[in-house]
């Protein structure tokens, strides 16, 4: 297999020299910016981020920050969820839209104040369309990205590691809220939440500087229970039906189609930009939608393009993650499955690298 050759335009992170001393196998490109992918194997990342605690360099998350009188309103045009109701000390995944209801993004807004925001975005450059919104709308906000990198630590003993280095106050953290806490005197956002189903928290390191001191803390206090640098962990992620913008939807599909309905209050999301839009399309209802599936047979290779789902020779979807997983002894995968054919246990077939496979379209993974 070729390198990726390393260069200024991929950014390097806060956390990227303990990311190498940690030994990491693999990386890939977020965000213009380098995310780790494996550090043993996808495998053994993976019991072990079910059974243990890993620290995850995810700088890449970057974050839009909405700064001024009219942040709340910039937000709201961005997204169908209703976002009246959210309070500093929240947390909400929001899809954003474009003027056609198509996704642009899957981010984690983070209410700081009601003048400031941080959209914690995936892989697609907000930023752009959120300065050319702030500049044609005339906002009264300035929008950037800050020097903010989250660093996330996932996993059943999440709480406990992370209790040693900023006290008990972080178990009274719930989900998708976040406090202040304190790190060799700098103000951290620490929130409880993350790319994974295993639990866990997001801690937003502002100022690159406290990088190295901040993961070397986490590693010194978390020896006894097993703590080892992690990453979003694919097989896990595809268990837990965690979507990835890019992979599994792009700008072609609408959050009804993702699966991100319940995400959305369209009627009452006064002044999102694709409002009409979705309201047009959500009277008919999505004609294909993401869909849990099992694969037959050995461990699929890597899913790095759409895999066709066929019944009778007539493509009716496509595959767009895939993996091994050991705990469920299947290959489970992320699909987009036509109306016809979407119900939980239908059988298909994919066009997979090494030949044609059963698939079945599946509830959820874990039943
Ligand atoms: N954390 C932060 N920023 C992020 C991600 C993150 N930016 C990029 C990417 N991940 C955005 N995508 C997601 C996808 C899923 C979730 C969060 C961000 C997520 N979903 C939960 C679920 O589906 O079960 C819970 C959603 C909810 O109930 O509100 O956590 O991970 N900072």
């Amino acid at each position: 297999m070729a390198q990726l050759s390393l260069s200024r335009r991929l950014r390097r992170t806060p956390f990227s020299d303990g990311v190498e001393a940690a030994g990491v196998k693999a990386y890939t490109v977020y965000n213009h910016m380098l995310l780790p992918t494996v550090f043993h194997s996808l495998e053994e990342d993976y019991h072990h981020l079910k059974s243990a605690v890993q620290i995850w360099d995810v700088a890449s998350e970057r974050q839009v920050e909405l700064r001024g009188p009219d942040a709340g309103r910039l937000m709201q045009l961005l997204t169908p969820r209703d976002l009246r109701s959210m309070l500093p000390g929240q947390c909400y995944y929001v899809p954003v839209v474009d003027e056609t209801g198509g996704m642009l993004n899957d981010p984690v807004a983070v209410k700081l104040a009601e003048d400031r925001w941080w959209i914690s975005i995936a892989d697609s450059d907000l930023l752009y369309w959120i300065k050319g919104l702030a500049y044609g709308y005339r906002l009264d906000v300035l929008v950037d990205e800050p020097d903010v990198s989250p660093l996330a630590v996932q996993g059943p003993k999440a709480e406990d590691l992370m209790a040693e280095v900023f006290g008990d106050r972080i178990r009274n953290i719930r989900f998708f809220r976040y406090d202040h806490l304190q790190f060799e005197g700098r103000d951290l956002v620490v929130a409880r939440s993350g790319y994974s189903k295993q639990g866990g928290f997001e801690i937003y390191l502002e100022g690159g500087d406290l990088g190295i001191p901040l993961w070397n803390a986490l590693f010194e206090a978390g020896k006894e229970l097993d703590v080892r640098a992690g990453c979003p962990n694919l097989i896990e992620r595809i268990e837990g039906g965690l979507l990835s913008y890019g992979n599994d939807m792009t700008d072609d599909n609408t959050p009804h189609e993702c699966g991100l309905g319940k995400f959305c209050n369209t009627q009452m999301a006064i002044g999102c930009i694709g409002r009409d839009a979705l309201l047009r399309v959500a009277k008919e209802g999505p004609v294909k939608q993401i869909r849990p599936l099992s694969i037959d047979g050995p461990a699929v290779p890597p899913c790095d393009r759409y895999w066709s789902l066929l019944a009778k020779d007539k493509i009716v979807g496509r595959i767009s993650s895939a993996a091994w997983s050991p705990d469920f002894n299947m290959n489970v995968a992320i699909g987009m499955v036509r109306m016809t054919h979407w119900d939980p246990g239908t059988e298909l077939v994919v066009d997979s690298p090494d030949g044609p496979r059963r698939a079945i379209v599946l509830e959820e993974f874990w039943s």
